[in-house]
Parts: structure tokens; C-alpha cells; sequence
């Protein structure tokens, strides 16, 4: 028998809660706005980012899905059935972030500068029947257009519309899923320009990208349906000394245009950390995308774990009261494990970094630091890992009816042995 009962499960959150109540903390409330917070699970985890547009066309675009796990998604269906597992395995109610090549069009060849709302619908439908949200990305990658490298910087101005036109339609289906699902979607605008050997002129090109984003957020959307969101990233695989779409790029057109701008962990120089970007961000702006990735030595995506900059970004989320303000989404796609589980990992892992920081007493901590007493603050933050997150996690589990600790490994094992098995 397992050893978390629901005798054991309650009388460990009873002696953890009565622990944290000592700091003025209300484990029960703070469960309560846990479970109010809905991450943003991205779908291309489950099928290293292949979409159904096309199953043979590789990966381009500069990032990479590396590994040969069996049993990935190949169709939309199958893609639906393993997030269901996914999701059952998870806490709380989140959303899911689409990416154009994720559509279903029947037999029909439909190109990126095509997509229409009706080709998400069965997505639309799946989200509804779950009550929950959903984010969309236009995908401007992993197609002839973008073979070179560039899209909405393209100096070929014919190739620059046909992207334009592909984000357009993108933010209408960001409002169509808006409209249907009642909460805003979060459409993302990420590309892959840049350069592989140093540019002789950095100007143009950002100055093209700049004209694009103007056209195609020309049309104003009602923010109640669609939030519009700027990906920046420091380099790429075959954008090594340049890209376009920098971070001081898009943190200037992102304010400049009352849009939101998305960090990604993976996407600045290897000690350069979001953590310290999100109060510096959201002093100046309303909302930010967050797309929490995992770099391990450059922007490889690896499953998120609860590492000390995945702490500290739910801290600095958690501590001024951004929860409203910040978009949690996730961005890494892990080919060599199983898939589900990179799903259940990074997530859980997400939702436990938030737990542990609003467990902390941070009004507490914060007159410590005001009377110059860092002595104090470095003791109590240290003394506070060690306190009992995990009864509460656990009992968070219990309650939400999801497997404790490692006990959803054991269901993932059975999906794989009985449906991921047979793909
Ligand atoms: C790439 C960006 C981007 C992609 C997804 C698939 O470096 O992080 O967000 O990962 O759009
Ligand atoms: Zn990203």
C-alpha cells in the first residue's frame, strides 16, 4: 500500500500548516490562489514541434528537438488524447498554447498565409469541453519561406507579405479562441531571423522587421480576446552573430505599442537571467509573457526542473503580487523521454517553484532588508528551504485528485505500455 494515505497525507499538511502559520502564513489560502493560476502548457512537446501541416518537414528555424523517444503525437487526435494524460496528472486548470503548424485541415493543402479560425475549431472544441483557455503562436519556421533564415525582416518583399499576412490571420484566431473561450489568448510573435556570420548592416533588417509588426498590428483587437506578444532571442542555430529580433528590439516596440513582450529563459548570454528583467519590465509595462525553457549551456529547451532560476523567477512573479500580470508559458521540447512526462515534469515543477514562494513570509523578510539586517535575510531564506512545501504540494495533489509524488510515473508507464507503445 502506498505510503500516501489519506490519514498521512492530512495529518503531515496539518503539522507543515500549523509550521507555516508561525510566519503568519495561511497554507489554506495560499492553496486557494495556487489554484487560481493557470499555466500556459505548450502543445509541441508532445511532437518535437512538427505540427500536422506537413510530418516530413524537419525542424528549421534554429531550434532543435533532439532524441528518438517513441510513441510521439502524429495526429491532432493523438496530440489531444496524451495532453489529456498530461493534464490528469497535473494540479489545477491551465490552458494550451497552440502553434499554427498544429491545425487540421482535412486532406486539404491550406498554407500559412491561409489559416482561418475553422481550422482550429476542433481545438476550440476540446478547450471547451475542459473549461479551459487557450494561446496561440503563428509558426514562422519550419517552411520554405523561411529556409534562409529570414521572414518578417526578408529583404524580398514578397516573402515579408506572405509572413505578414500569416501573423494577421494568427491574431484572429488568437481572438476567435478569445471569443469562444472566454480569456484571452496570448498570440506570440517568434521568428528566426538572423545571420550566421557577422552582418554588415544591423539597421535594415530591424527596420523591416519593425515595419512588419506595424502592419500587422494595424488592426486594433479588443485585449478582452487577444493579447499581442514579442519574442526576442540572442541567437540561433545558423543565427549566430546576428538576430533580428533582439531584446532591445522588441522591449522598445513593446512599450511603444502597448503590446506584450515575451521573455524566454533560453533566449540572453548564459548568466543573464529573466528573474531580474520581470520588476525592471513591469514597471514600465502592464503584462509580460514569460516562456520558462530550460538552457543548459545554450538555448537547448531541456524540461524544466526546480532549479535555483526557475525559484527565482516564481519569487519575482510571486513576491510584488505580478500574478496577474505575468503569462506563465512554457517552452522546452525534450525528444529523448517520454513526452507526457516532460509535460508532467516541467509543469509540476512550475506550480511547485510558485507554491514554495507564496509559502514564503515575505513582508517578514522585507523589513529585515529595509533595517539593513542581511544577516537575518540570508538565515531565514536558507532556513525556509527546509521547510515543509512538500506536505503542502502533496496535499495540493490530494485534493485536486492527481497522483502524489512520483505516483504519476507509474500511470505514465502504463499509457506508454498500452497506447504510446503501439504508435
Ligand atoms: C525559439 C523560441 C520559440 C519556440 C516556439 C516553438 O527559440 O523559444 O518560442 O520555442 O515558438
Ligand atoms: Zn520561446
Amino acid at each position: 500500500m502506498s505510503y500516501y494515505t489519506e490519514k498521512n497525507l492530512r495529518q503531515l499538511y496539518q503539522l507543515a500548516r500549523d509550521q507555516y502559520a508561525e510566519w503568519g502564513i495561511d497554507t489554506d489560502q495560499v492553496l486557494e490562489i495556487l489554484n487560481k493560476i493557470a499555466i500556459s502548457v505548450h502543445c509541441w512537446q508532445g511532437d518535437d514541434v512538427r505540427g500536422f501541416e506537413n510530418p516530413d518537414r524537419a525542424l528549421s528555424g534554429g531550434i532543435q528537438a533532439t532524441g528518438n523517444y517513441p510513441g510521439k503525437a502524429r495526429t491532432a487526435d493523438e496530440l489531444r488524447q496524451d495532453l489529456d494524460m498530461a493534464f490528469s496528472l497535473i494540479p489545477g486548470k491551465h490552458r494550451l498554447n497552440l502553434h499554427a503548424i498544429y491545425l487540421e485541415t482535412g486532406a486539404e493543402k491550406i498554407d500559412r498565409d491561409e489559416i482561418e479560425p475553422e481550422h482550429y475549431q476542433n481545438w476550440v472544441e476540446w478547450a471547451k469541453e475542459r473549461g479551459m483557455g487557450l494561446d496561440f503562436n503563428p509558426t514562422l519556421f519550419s517552411h520554405e519561406a523561411a529556409d534562409d533564415g529570414l521572414t518578417l525582416s526578408h529583404p524580398d518583399q514578397v516573402i515579408r507579405e506572405f509572413w505578414i499576412e500569416h501573423c494577421k490571420r494568427a491574431r484572429k484566431i488568437g481572438e476567435y479562441f478569445g471569443r469562444e473561450l472566454g480569456t484571452p489568448a496570448v498570440t506570440n510573435i517568434w521568428i528566426p531571423d538572423g545571420y550566421k556570420d557577422i552582418p554588415v548592416d544591423r539597421y535594415t533588417p530591424r527596420e523591416r522587421l519593425k515595419e512588419s509588426l506595424d502592419e500587422i498590428l494595424a488592426e486594433k483587437i479588443d485585449k478582452k480576446f487577444n493579447l499581442d506578444a514579442v519574442e526576442s532571442k540572442l541567437f540561433g542555430i545558423g543565427s549566430e552573430s546576428y538576430v533580428v529580433g533582439s531584446n532591445e528590439f522588441y522591449l522598445a516596440y513593446a512599450l511603444e505599442n502597448d503590446i506584450m513582450l515575451c521573455l524566454d529563459a533560453g533566449h540572453f548570454h548564459p548568466t543573464e537571467v529573466i528573474s531580474n528583467k520581470i520588476s525592471a519590465c513591469l514597471l514600465f509595462m502592464d503584462r509580460l509573457l514569460l516562456h520558462v525553457s530550460r538552457p543548459v549551456r545554450w538555448d537547448s529547451d531541456h524540461v524544466v526542473i526546480l532549479d535555483d532560476e526557475l525559484q527565482a523567477i516564481a519569487q519575482e512573479i510571486v513576491r510584488p503580487g505580478f500574478l496577474d500580470r505575468v503569462h506563465i508559458g512554457l517552452d522546452f521540447f525534450d525528444a529523448s523521454i517520454n513526452r507526457v512526462a516532460a509535460w508532467v515534469i516541467g509543469t509540476r515543477n512550475m506550480l511547485k517553484a510558485l507554491l514554495i514562494s507564496l509559502l514564503e513570509p515575505t513582508e517578514k523578510l522585507k523589513e529585515t532588508e529595509l533595517e539593513g539586517d542581511f544577516t537575518t535575510r540570508l538565515a531565514i531564506l536558507e532556513e525556509l528551504k527546509s521547510y515543509p512545501w512538500q506536505a503542502v504540494w502533496n496535499y495540493y495533489c490530494y485534493i485536486n485528485n492527481v497522483p502524489i509524488a512520483e505516483e504519476w510515473l507509474v500511470e505514465v508507464k502504463d499509457y506508454e505500455r498500452k497506447v504510446l507503445s503501439s504508435r
